[in-house]
């Protein structure tokens, strides 16, 4: 075939693509597009950037996957041209809610950066082998970039500003063109003033699903990324310059009681997949009542034989975890991050522990200065999350929620997974109701109780 001059190699890939758009692909094809997934290493020479291959037909949902669920954001709109899936970022101030105001807390917002008036950024989902633009336009006062994390793209679409591309510039609107030959789970981020950008929130989930899944989807793919941020009490503005002390720990930028549950009816297979873009922490994600198996890394999935069982899985910043389990306990199930930080609210971190301190006459005399004046804390601080005591102005300190059976006193990284016979619809696009559930009602006989003063006699001997 005969190319005029200025043809480029980038035009032969376009042109395979819309080729590709028109006809079925050869079985070798999807046979390439598996085992793409974790080629050997070569003995010698370069391998063909898995970029290079041409694309396929775009995959729509729910005939080529399932699509995912990010609870409290949302999903990418796309639009397809010409074989080409189109999606536009809007970088840009976000008014952002963590913690939605409840009879038992008040807000926490903050103005933050974001994508598409939300934060985080709305969650991109391809299909292996899709060939993607996103346009990205930038509507904040700095210059920024984006990067897609994971994705193995070519050198300038890699969004690296300075090094693989001018910054966009503030009003200006950059083009990004690549084809996804991967699938799993990875994110998008600012890469340009990093610190500033990404602890403002300018990060997102990038999803590709499996062109040929080797096994069926499941029922419910859940879509968290994992953030941490220093919010002052009684200030609106996240400190980017923060580096250890973070006082709002966040699953897609709530804190509980701010975040949806998870939902699955009995003997679904629920997958999470989790990315974590906090600034300095890692997170072991704990789950109850369940194992669930590491099924891919951010470099891909894991053969089957390698799938291990875990009830924590550490998610190390700059990573992405996904896991699978089977939702055979029904329940209403803890899902959180492990370290005891990460599950409350803003508080004092620098504040000295009055844990066994007996104030004795102490507070009388100091309420002789500050009126109303009480120590706190020294029985432990669970009291202190259901007092409602007068916080400082947009904050949540110590705050939980109110749970069934007395006061939840988590925060931050906590949501739970909810298991019921039936729940109804199981398909968001055809009406779902994500709405809160209801707590769970444990049968007769399988919930803990207060001893009995018959029991603590027959078995303790206590009386
Ligand atoms: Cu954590």
């Amino acid at each position: 075939m005969s190319l005029p001059s200025s043809f480029t190699r980038r035009d032969f890939v376009n042109g395979a693509a819309l080729l590709a758009g028109a006809a079925a692909l050869p079985s070798f094809l999807h046979a390439q597009a598996r085992d793409s997934q974790n080629p050997p290493l070569p003995s010698s020479g370069a391998p063909l950037p898995v970029w290079e291959k041409p694309a396929l037909p775009p995959g729509e949902p729910y005939r080529d996957y399932r699509p995912t669920i990010t609870l409290n954001g949302s999903t990418l709109p796309f639009k397809i041209a010409e074989g080409v899936k189109i999606f536009h970022l809007v970088c840009e101030e976000v008014d952002h809610i963590f913690v939605p105001q409840t009879e038992w807390n008040q807000e926490c917002r903050a103005y933050c950066w974001g994508f598409n008036k939300q934060v985080h950024g709305p969650t991109i989902e391809c299909v292996e082998g899709d060939r993607v633009r996103i346009y990205v336009t930038n509507n904040l006062p700095e210059p920024t970039s984006i990067h897609w994390h994971g994705l193995i793209v070519p050198s300038g679409m890699d969004g690296v500003g300075g090094l693989n591309q001018p910054p966009i510039e503030p009003g200006q609107t950059f083009k990004y063109e690549f084809t996804v030959w991967q699938h799993g789970t990875f994110m998008y981020h600012s890469h340009h003033d990093e610190m500033t950008q990404m602890q403002l929130g300018l990060i997102g989930m990038f999803i590709a699903h499996p062109r040929t899944p080797s096994s069926s989807p499941p029922d419910r793919d859940y879509v968290f990324l994992l953030s941490e941020w220093k919010i002052v009490p009684g200030t609106r503005r996240p400190d980017p310059n923060e580096m250890t002390e973070f006082n709002l720990l966040t699953l897609n930028a709530r804190a509980f009681p701010g975040t949806a549950p998870m939902l699955a009816k009995t003997g679904e297979r629920v997958r999470i997949r989790l990315g974590n873009l906090s600034a300095t922490d890692h997170h072991p994600m704990h789950i109850h009542g369940h194992t669930f198996k590491l099924t891919e890394t951010g470099g891909g999935s894991l053969p089957m034989n390698a799938q291990t069982d875990f009830v924590t899985i550490l998610v190390p910043v700059g990573s992405t975890r996904t896991v699978e389990l089977v939702a055979n306990n029904p329940g209403d199930w803890a899902f959180h991050c492990h370290m005891f930080h990460h599950i409350m609210n803003q508080m004092g971190h620098a504040l000295p522990t009055v844990i066994g301190m007996k104030p004795g006459p102490m507070d009388q005399r100091i309420r002789k200065f500050l009126p109303g004046y009480m120590t706190m804390g020294q029985n432990g601080m669970a009291h202190m999350a259901e007092m409602h005591m007068k916080v400082p102005p947009n904050s949540v300190p110590m705050v939980g929620a109110p749970g069934p059976n007395g006061y939840i006193t988590m925060g931050g990284m906590f949501t739970t997974l909810k298991i019921r016979n039936d729940l109804g619809k199981s398909d968001p696009a055809k009406g779902e109701d994500f709405s809160y559930a209801g707590w769970y009602a444990p049968p007769i006989g399988t919930q803990a109780t207060l001893a009995s003063a018959e029991e603590l006699k027959k078995d303790l001997g206590i009386s």
